[in-house]
C-alpha cells in the first residue's frame, strides 16, 4: 500500500526531509489501546509503544496522526509525531479544563445523527463548531430513515438550514438506501473521514456496511436504562477497498467546545452577516438601537433559536478561556516557587 493511499501529503512529507535516520519510517496511527499504537507503513501493520519522551512533551499520537517510528527487531517505538494538518478536539468530558483531540488529520466528519429521537440541531451546531475549528469539512448524515421515512425530508431541510454549506445525506445504514450516495460523494482514494456521532446512532453499522466486513462491534441500544451504554470503545481507521479510510469512533455521551473563533463564525455566518449592518460595531445585539440582527428576528428571517445558540456557545467559550488562564496562572505559579510547593 502507498503512503499516499494511507493519506500522506506534500505536508508531512515536508517535515520529515532530512530527518529520517536509519531505520526510522513514517506511518500511520490506525488505533490506540491502552497505550500500544497500531501503525501502518507503506509495508505492513506493526504494533509500537510510545518513546517516553513524547509522553512528557505531551505529544501524544491519536488515529490519524502521522508518526516516524523506529523498527528495530522486536519492539518498534514511536519517536515522532508530525504535524497534523487538520484535527477535531474538545473539551475532555467532565470537570477537568482539558484538550482531547478525538481525530488528526482527516479531510471530512461525517457528523451522524439517527431519526429516532437522538436528532437535535442545538447539538448539530456544537458539532459543526467543532469539526470546522479544526478545518475539517462537515458533512452531516442522517441515519436510520427506514424508521421514519415521512420526516426524512423535513429533518433533512433543517439540517441544511442550520449547516448553511454542509451537505446532508439521509441514508439507511439497515436497508443500505442512500448509500450508494453518501460513499460516491464524499469518498475519494487516499481521503480520510472520521465518523462522530451520539453512542446508538449507527457509527459501527455504516462503517461495517461500506467495508463489507464486520470489524466493528455493533449492539442495540438500551433506550430504558439510559445509561448511554456505548458499544465502540476505541477509535479506530478502517480501510475502505477503493482507497479511502474512515475513523469509527465511540460516541459522545457530551461535546464541549474547545478553542472555537473561526469555527464559530462560520457556523453562524449568517448573524455574522446580520451584524454588520448594526449601527453601533460593538453591538450586543440586547436591546441597541439600530440593530441589524434583532430586525432581522422582527421581520422572520433569522430564527430567534439561533442568536440564543450563538449566545450560549460564546458564553461557554469565553468561561472556558477563564478557567484556561487560572490554571496557566497556578501552574505558572507553581514553577515560581517550586520549593513552596514540593512540601
Ligand atoms: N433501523 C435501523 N437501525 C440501525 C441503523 N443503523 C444502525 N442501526 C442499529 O442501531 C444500533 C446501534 O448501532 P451501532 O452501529 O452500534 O451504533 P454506534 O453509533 O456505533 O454506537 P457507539 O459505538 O456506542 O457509539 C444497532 O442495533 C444497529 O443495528 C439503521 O439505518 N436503521
Ligand atoms: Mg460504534
Ligand atoms: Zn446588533
Amino acid at each position: 500500500m502507498s503512503l499516499s493511499a494511507l493519506g500522506w501529503t506534500p505536508f508531512f512529507e515536508s517535515q520529515i526531509e532530512g530527518a529520517t535516520r536509519e531505520g526510522q519510517v513514517p506511518a500511520r496511527v490506525m488505533a490506540e489501546e491502552g497505550g500500544l499504537f497500531r501503525l501502518s507503513t507503506e509495508d505492513t501493520e506493526l504494533e509500537a509503544r510510545l518513546r517516553g519522551r513524547l509522553r512528557h512533551t505531551g505529544e501524544i499520537p491519536v488515529a490519524g496522526d502521522w508518526v516516524l517510528a523506529s523498527i528495530t527487531g522486536g519492539a518498534s517505538m514511536i519517536e515522532r509525531v508530525l504535524e497534523r494538518r487538520t484535527q477535531i478536539a474538545r473539551k475532555v468530558a467532565g470537570q477537568r479544563v482539558d484538550e482531547q483531540v478525538l481525530a488528526a488529520n482527516v479531510d471530512a466528519a461525517w457528523i451522524v445523527m439517527a431519526l429516532d429521537g437522538d436528532f437535535s440541531l442545538r447539538r448539530l451546531e456544537r458539532y459543526l463548531v467543532t469539526v470546522r475549528e479544526g478545518g475539517v469539512e462537515p458533512v452531516i448524515v442522517l441515519n436510520k430513515c427506514d424508521l421514519d421515512g415521512a420526516m426524512v425530508e423535513a429533518r433533512s431541510d433543517e439540517c441544511r438550514r442550520t449547516a448553511i454549506d454542509a451537505r446532508v445525506f439521509a441514508v439507511s445504514a439497515a436497508s443500505g438506501a442512500g448509500m450508494a450516495c453518501l460513499v460516491a460523494e464524499t469518498m475519494t482514494p487516499g481521503r480520510t473521514i472520521a465518523v462522530l456521532g451520539s453512542s446508538g446512532v449507527g457509527k459501527s453499522t455504516l462503517v461495517n456496511m461500506i467495508s463489507g466486513r464486520s470489524d466493528r462491534a455493533t449492539d442495540a441500544v438500551r433506550a430504558s436504562d439510559g445509561t448511554g451504554r456505548h458499544t465502540t470503545s476505541g477509535r479506530a481507521i478502517v480501510r475502505i477497498e477503493g482507497g479511502s479510510l474512515l475513523v469509527d469512533t465511540p460516541g459522545l455521551r457530551e461535546l464541549q467546545l474547545w478553542e472555537s473563533s473561526s469555527g464559530l463564525e462560520a457556523t453562524f455566518s449568517e448573524i455574522g452577516e446580520l451584524a454588520s449592518a448594526c449601527r453601533f460595531r460593538d453591538c450586543r445585539h440586547e436591546r441597541e438601537p439600530g440593530c441589524a440582527v434583532l430586525e432581522a428576528i422582527e421581520a422572520g428571517i433569522l430564527d430567534p433559536s439561533r442568536l440564543r445558540s450563538w449566545r450560549a456557545l460564546e458564553r461557554e467559550l469565553a468561561r472556558l478561556e477563564r478557567k484556561r488562564e487560572a490554571s496557566t496562572r497556578a501552574s505558572l505559579r507553581r514553577s515560581r516557587n517550586p520549593r513552596k510547593n514540593a512540601r
